[in-house]
């Protein structure tokens, strides 16, 4: 990524002597001349570090420390209310032919978006200090990571980026002298006059760019402080420049969460599983089976983002490219999720959660009864009858996944470890059964594609919305969606052994707007039957779409005759309501047509006669 030299920053520019990368030197020196902040810092990613950039994050007022008795080493951060999401609508991939962007994404001219950002990014740092931070998606040294460097001016993000990536020296060190590193520019876009005040989150409220230039691997980002706007580790590189570098070298990175399913006789296999945001994934990743399943146990590999390989044995591979976690905080608990709960309880930064009287922090759905004073995540005094969210509904919190109690052993194996089954799952009240298996790779593919889901407060949008998201990847492929279909399918030809594929949704409701399924831990029961039907140890039953268990192929113990009711109705296939998702899916192939994969063509017609070969109303019954 080339910035035109506009002349010297006119600061020290010395790096400290284990930086010996000189295009990094180089590029340092270009943004520092052309956003002129008042110091460079260069991250090591040491505690010591770490501690002091705490520390001016609390003398600025940006951090609050938490009670040291109630969660030791912690933070609390209040974002400006204008910045608490991903901004999808400032989200630009910038492909020379706008072709290759596709229809799903915003696209301008590389030239010309340079020449904007360029003007938004000059003198932007002025008053502020510029951090370097070098990071590895990926376990330092596995074939499968890929080093970053950050420049950012917020303290924020480079403290966050130290518990979500492997930061700092080591992962710098890995590149030698002339590696190669994904350039990854971010700025909040709020210089400071001389004497100017700080105010605690700095963001620019007119102008918000996240941007992504495919053909050469670099993200510049302005205006936001929040979440995937700014930790540009992850869904900018790890989701939108990876996908672009693994079409070309023959490998997948997608929106996964990575678990691990050991059942009582030791038979272990491995799951990748593809939710939109905020459906639940990290309480997915982190399940503890209920009593009926004593023996088996789910270990945690990641809880968003998995890159995956094809191995030496014809198997798919995958290694979590993160080193930490940015989960939802609303909805968790100590029933919900109790692994998530223990991972945070120290050494986390809290984002937009509300603040307790005790100095320590709660939200939405984290106790049965809420506390009867509070602060609000808008430093707002809170009641419970006072009609107003003490959280924000997509407050964070970041903590290192070392802190994991479900951790996988081999989380950190550099050769990954091999998927058995790919899973995808929306947020559907209606239509989607609980649970089944593709026919066949091709079939799986198709599912995928053309996966809908509720849209959730993850994002600055509309929340209940049904819209189509391709393998949960909408808003995070770095390429033309029609060619990621291809790409997918091609990759299942590539390999001798690929993972089987399967559909779930957890979130059907009745005519009340119940729930059918219970979710969280029972989620192994079809778990159970997912992992048991790559074994081969399963049955299922024939349905128009794919192959579904019958209630008998489910462990029910310890669940009552109403669940099983329930799972009946989940399970169940409407032609009315299929034949209308079928024309939903005619919707996106309209857009894609010239990229369309032709089986899909196909497979929908397929599907469409299967249904209405089938009864009007089907549920899965055992022969
Ligand atoms: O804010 S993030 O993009 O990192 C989280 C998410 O949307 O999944
Ligand atoms: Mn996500």
């Amino acid at each position: 990524m080339k910035i035109e030299d506009v002349g010297r920053p006119g600061i020290d520019l010395a790096a400290p002597d284990w930086v010996r990368h000189d295009a990094l030197k180089t590029w340092v020196s270009q943004v520092a001349a052309l956003t002129r902040p008042d110091s460079i810092v260069w991250c090591d990613g040491s505690q010591a570090e770490y501690d002091r950039f705490c520390q001016d994050l609390v003398t600025s007022g940006t951090f609050r420390p938490l009670n040291p008795a109630k969660r030791p080493g912690s933070f609390l951060a209040w974002s400006d209310p204008s910045d608490v999401a991903r901004v999808e609508d400032r989200t630009f991939i910038c492909s020379i032919h706008k072709h290759d962007a596709g229809p799903t994404n915003n696209w301008m001219a590389p030239d010309e978006m340079k020449t904007k950002l360029r003007g938004l990014f000059d003198g932007c740092m002025r008053g502020r200090k510029m951090y370097v931070v070098p990071f590895s998606m990926g376990p330092i040294g596995s074939p499968l990571a890929h080093v970053g460097v950050e420049i950012t001016d917020s303290p924020y993000v480079a403290v966050s980026m130290r518990i979500m990536t492997r930061m700092g020296r080591a992962a710098l060190e890995s590149l030698g002298a002339t590696g190669e590193f994904v350039p990854c520019l971010h700025s909040v876009g709020a210089p400071l006059a001389s004497g100017e005040k700080d105010v605690v989150w700095p963001c620019n409220k007119d102008h918000k760019y996240i941007v992504h230039f495919p053909e050469e691997n670099a993200i510049w980002s302005f205006g936001s402080g929040y979440g995937g706007n700014a930790l540009l580790g992850k869904k900018c590189f790890a989701l939108r420049i990876a996908s672009t570098m693994g079409r070309e070298q023959g490998w997948l990175a997608e929106h996964m969460l990575i678990l691990g399913v050991q059942s009582p006789e030791g038979r272990k296999s491995y799951v990748a599983a593809a939710f939109p945001s905020a459906c639940g994934k990290t309480n997915f990743a982190m399940l503890i089976p209920p009593p009926a399943f004593e023996g088996w146990k789910v270990t945690t590999i990641g809880d968003d983002i998995a890159w995956i390989k094809p191995g030496p044995d014809g198997r798919l591979y995958a290694i979590n490219p993160e080193f930490g976690f940015f989960g939802v905080a609303p909805g968790t608990s100590y029933q919900s999720n109790p692994n998530a709960m223990d991972t945070m309880r120290s050494n986390s930064i809290f984002t937009n959660v509300a603040l307790t009287d005790d100095g320590d922090v709660w939200w939405e759905g984290m106790t049965d009864q809420p506390p009867a004073h509070l602060v609000d995540w808008q430093g707002q005094d809170w009641t419970p009858d006072c009609g107003r969210k003490a959280a924000h509904p997509n407050a964070r919190f970041t903590s290192p996944a070392s802190q994991c109690p479900s951790l996988d052993p081999d989380w950190e194996k550099i050769e990954g470890v091999p998927i058995s089954a790919f899973i995808f799952g929306g947020r559907r009240s209606t239509t989607m059964p609980l649970v089944m298996e593709s026919f066949s790779w091709t079939d799986g593919v198709y599912l995928a594609a053309t996966m809908g889901s509720e849209t959730t407060a993850a994002a600055a949008h509309k929340v209940g919305e049904v819209r189509r998201d391709p393998f949960a990847m909408l808003p995070f492929c770095g390429y033309h969606i029609g060619d990621y279909f291809d790409h997918w399918l091609e990759m299942g030809h590539r390999v001798s052994n690929p993972p089987r594929i399967f559909c779930v949704n957890w979130f059907r409701k009745n005519a009340d707007g119940k729930f059918l399924w219970p979710g969280y831990g029972e989620n192994m029961r079809v778990l159970e039957w997912v992992v048991d039907r790559c074994a081969g140890r399963a049955s299922a039953v024939e349905s128009p779409l794919g192959w579904m268990p019958a209630e008998a192929d489910l462990q029910w113990g310890g669940l009552s005759d109403g669940v099983r009711a329930g799972f009946r109705d989940a399970m169940t296939l409407h032609r009315e309501e299929w034949v209308r998702e079928l024309v939903l899916h005619e919707e996106l192939f309209v857009k894609l047509y010239d990229r369309l994969p032709k089986e899909f063509v196909l497979k929908r017609e397929l599907l469409l006669a299967a249904l209405w070969r089938a009864p009007e109303t089907w549920v899965p019954r055992a022969a």
